[in-house]
């Protein structure tokens, strides 16, 4: 079961082909719910509450708007007595619920996040390679001194990154992460005053950054890469971000292939929390990224950022990383350091559509468009 937004045809296209029919009619718009093909009674009670079901032969298509599936939802999930369609219809409404409400909070370890606006978290790599600002802050003064400014210009968290994940870079070995890395990581804990964010795919990492007081563990591979990491996120009590990728930075290129993208995105990332939880990692401490430019050609990051509201059914807060990425080189033709005014509304379409936290380089531009994007957002009357 999952909820898919048709907001224009060739949504309708692949929402229908997930159900295993042909388009009845090309104007479908809304949202629908992708059921599976039984119990009948669920579908039956769909139709007497008002709501179309589309019959296809892999499953079947309720449309409708999100409060309207919410409700028949709700209704359903009291009403009907057989027990799995009775599960299903619970899980349509707790979805729709989602979708419709507001994100959930990210709960940290130690510091309370601002609430009620979309938050920023500024970029500091350490690295030599890093593909739009390797090599400024490879020091670990220059690191320290950029976290400080991010601070200075309303970041609410900073991202400290000692591995360069731009396609087809080389890994980087333990002992060069945990030398870029922790220096960084520990002053800024003590001095940013906002929470710090350890951008690791490694165990060893995090425990360390987690020890030195880093809040968070941002990890671009969704517990993919090291089997370790996930129990030490939970042992450490710290928060995570699941990142959705595939393969390695050497490879997800040549993985970026998908039938339904939001589908394959969606189910990869709800393996993911899987993962977590089973690791005993708390369901508050989890936010999850559709990770742009990851196993991604432009097209995908394009298709992601319009229909980002289909990944709140996932019920954790999404961060969304679009600041100077390629996709947005290729639309204005700019190198990465002058990708500022792309990166700043690619920002703004993903915190309009949901987005709790961006990822961004240019800290101060993204606040003052976000303000503009949550005063839209609030407006009434
Ligand atoms: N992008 C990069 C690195 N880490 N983490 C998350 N959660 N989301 C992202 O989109 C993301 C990331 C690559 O960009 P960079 O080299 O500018 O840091």
């Amino acid at each position: 079961m999952r909820l898919v937004e048709l907001q224009q045809e060739s949504d309708s296209l692949v929402a229908c082909a997930a159900a295993g029919r042909a388009v009845p009619d090309p104007n479908l718009r809304g949202w629908a719910a992708l059921l599976p093909s039984q119990p009948a009674v669920l579908h039956e009670g769909l139709r007497q509450s008002g709501v179309p079901v589309l019959q296809g032969t892999r499953g079947a298509l309720a449309v409708a708007s999100v409060a309207q599936l919410w409700s028949a939802g709700r209704s359903l999930a009291d009403a009907l007595r057989d027990g799995a369609a009775r599960a299903l219809a619970a899980d349509l409404a707790r979805r729709a619920e989602r979708v419709e409400a507001r994100p959930p909070p990210w709960r940290l370890p130690r510091s309370r996040l601002p609430e009620g606006r979309a938050l920023v978290m500024g970029i500091v790599n350490v690295t030599p390679d890093s593909f739009s600002d390797g090599g400024r802050y490879a020091t670990c003064e220059a690191a320290v001194e950029q976290g400080l400014r991010l601070v200075s210009e309303g970041a609410d968290l900073i991202d400290v990154g000692g591995e360069s994940t731009r396609p087809g870079s080389a890994a980087v070995s333990l002992d060069e992460e945990m030398g870029r890395v922790l220096p960084v990581v520990r002053d800024l804990v003590r001095r940013g005053g906002v929470p710090v964010s350890v951008d690791t795919t490694k165990a060893e990492v995090a425990r360390s950054a987690a020890a030195e007081g880093a809040e968070i563990v941002n990890d671009v591979s969704g517990l993919r890469r090291d089997p370790a990491l996930a129990g030490e996120v939970a042992r450490a009590g710290v928060a995570l971000c699941l990142m959705h990728s595939r393969g390695t930075p050497q490879d997800m290129q040549q993985r970026a292939s998908y039938g339904d993208l939001l589908g394959e995105v969606h189910d990869e990332l709800s393996e993911a929390v899987r993962r977590a939880l089973e690791a005993g990692i708390a369901e508050e401490r989890i936010a999850l990224d559709p990770g742009l430019g990851f196993a991604k050609t432009a097209e995908h990051n394009l298709l992601l950022l319009r229909r980002l509201r289909d990944l709140s059914q996932l019920g954790r807060p999404l961060l969304v990383g679009a600041s100077r990425k390629s996709f947005l080189g290729k639309l204005s033709g700019k190198a990465p350091a002058d990708r500022l005014i792309g990166s700043v509304a690619a920002s703004a379409v993903a915190a309009l559509n949901g987005a709790s936290v961006l990822r961004v380089h240019d800290v101060a531009s993204a606040r003052e468009a976000l303000a503009v994007v949550d005063a839209v957002r609030s407006s009434s009357g």
